[in-house]
């Protein structure tokens, strides 16, 4: 199967020896998981297996795969155009030299990873996918798609806009029409008001089922580690949209009795920590990994893997494909992407998480060179000062280089909510 994709057999075995080594050592070292985290384990541990078999069954079945980089692509328009979208976002540094030929070094981690994944001939879901969507959204990924143009024959770049105003409004609306037409061209089938509403119908059962789980996480003592809440947030990206929904309200079912009885993730009371910023993509676990070994617990993430993705739900009311569309329009227009300007709104919904989530804190996750989200964290951490939450600046990358020096400061900032 690996080679029929073309993926380089010897570097693919090195990447899975080192992502199923720093799952062991990062995740099924936790004590006291919910069981229902096994189906995760499961997911992980077949996250270059059988779900890439089940790809490429539903390609022989004649369904296309189409892979995406950004929560602004609008999976209720795939589905509804018998497509299945991934996510293609990468958390570790791959191929980096070479990477590095292409796209200048002062570039952000999830991009250069983005690249390494493709020239290193590792990433099973990029070489599957029949359509590649990058977007015009920072300018780092703006340009780089210009490059990516030239390493793959399928990449189709949706334009957004940068400011909540109407022009950006009928910028987003044309450019989910566009996209709409390019799915149908790709699968041959045309989207129907049935198929758009059950598209609509599916992904707002993926996104109630989060919901479902991150209002669990507002206990106290909290029912489940911010490593396994995230874990579930990436596998959002990757699995069979309907399984993942049962999967995900199977451990609410079983947090619901953890609740019940008190019985927290961690035996005594632990700060309580949002994290905000980028997305952390999988593998890209070294962050949470460090506030929780230091005694904490994350109890939300203000992130394109976490709520910033899933917040809002697509109203469900509308009887014509137009009426769908304008309400797909409505629900991915409020996403608080630090590339809008101005961006109040993420201001707010971080301090509306400290207090529902009960945090005692806010450690703001940059990536080192992404000035949207490092230019962003300045205004946040002023604003959360005004209002007497703690708040750290991280900036970091994919490597382990600083691992010590982030430890220290994180332990720091945790010792003083303590
Ligand atoms: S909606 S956050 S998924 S664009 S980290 S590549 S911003 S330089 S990822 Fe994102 Fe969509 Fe926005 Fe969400 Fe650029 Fe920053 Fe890199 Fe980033």
């Amino acid at each position: 199967m690996w080679a029929d994709l073309g993926l380089d057999l010897e570097a693919h075995d090195v990447l899975l020896g080192v992502l199923g080594d720093a799952y062991g050592k990062i995740f099924l070292s936790q004590a006291n998981r919910p069981e229902g985290m096994g189906y995760f384990d499961f997911v992980m541990s077949e996250v270059h297996g059988l779900r890439i078999k089940e790809l490429l069954d539903e390609k022989k079945a004649g369904r296309k795969i189409i892979g995406s980089f950004c929560v602004f692509v609008p999976e209720e328009i795939a589905l509804a155009a018998n497509a299945t979208l991934v996510g293609l976002c990468s958390g570790a540094d791959f191929a980096l030299e070479e990477v590095e030929k292409l796209l200048p070094r002062n570039t952000c981690a999830l991009i250069k990873s983005a690249f390494g994944f493709k020239i290193g001939k590792v990433c099973p879901y990029l070489e599957s996918a029949d359509l590649i969507v990058g977007e015009n959204t920072c300018d780092g990924k703006k340009k780089a798609y210009e490059s990516l143009g030239h390493l793959v024959d399928n990449l189709y770049v949706m334009d957004l806009p940068q400011s909540k105003s109407e022009n950006g409004r009928a910028l987003l609306k044309a450019e989910y029409l566009r996209f709409k037409e390019t799915v149908e061209n790709l699968t041959g089938c045309l989207i129907t008001p049935e198929s758009l509403k059950q598209g609509i119908a599916t992904v707002n059962a993926k996104r109630a089922a989060i919901h479902r789980l991150s209002a669990l996480r507002k206990a106290d003592p909290a029912p489940i580690s911010g490593l396994d809440a995230l874990l579930a947030n990436q596998v959002f990206f990757y699995d069979n949209p309907a399984r993942f929904t049962a999967s995900v309200n199977t451990i609410c079912d079983e947090l619901e009795k953890r609740i019940d009885t008190k019985t927290g993730v961690f035996p005594s009371k632990h700060p309580r920590i949002i994290i905000s910023g980028c997305p952390q993509a999988v593998p890209n676990w070294k962050l949470p990994m460090l506030i929780e070994t230091a005694g904490a617990v994350i109890v939300g993430e203000e992130s394109c893997v976490g709520e910033r993705g899933t917040r809002n739900l697509t109203r469900d009311s509308g009887k014509t494909i137009d009426e769908m569309l304008e309400a797909i329009v409505d629900r991915y227009f409020q996403v608080d992407c630090a590339i809008f300007t101005p961006n109040r709104d993420r201001l707010e919904h971080i301090q509306e998480m400290v207090e529902n989530y009960q945090a005692d804190g806010v450690i703001h996750y940059g990536l080192q060179f992404c000035q949207p989200y490092l230019m962003e964290a300045i205004p946040v951490e002023k604003a959360l000062e005004e209002k007497g939450i703690p708040c750290l600046r991280i900036e970091t990358d994919y490597s382990m280089e600083d691992i010590g020096q982030l430890k220290t400061r994180v332990e720091a900032f945790i010792e003083q909510l303590s």
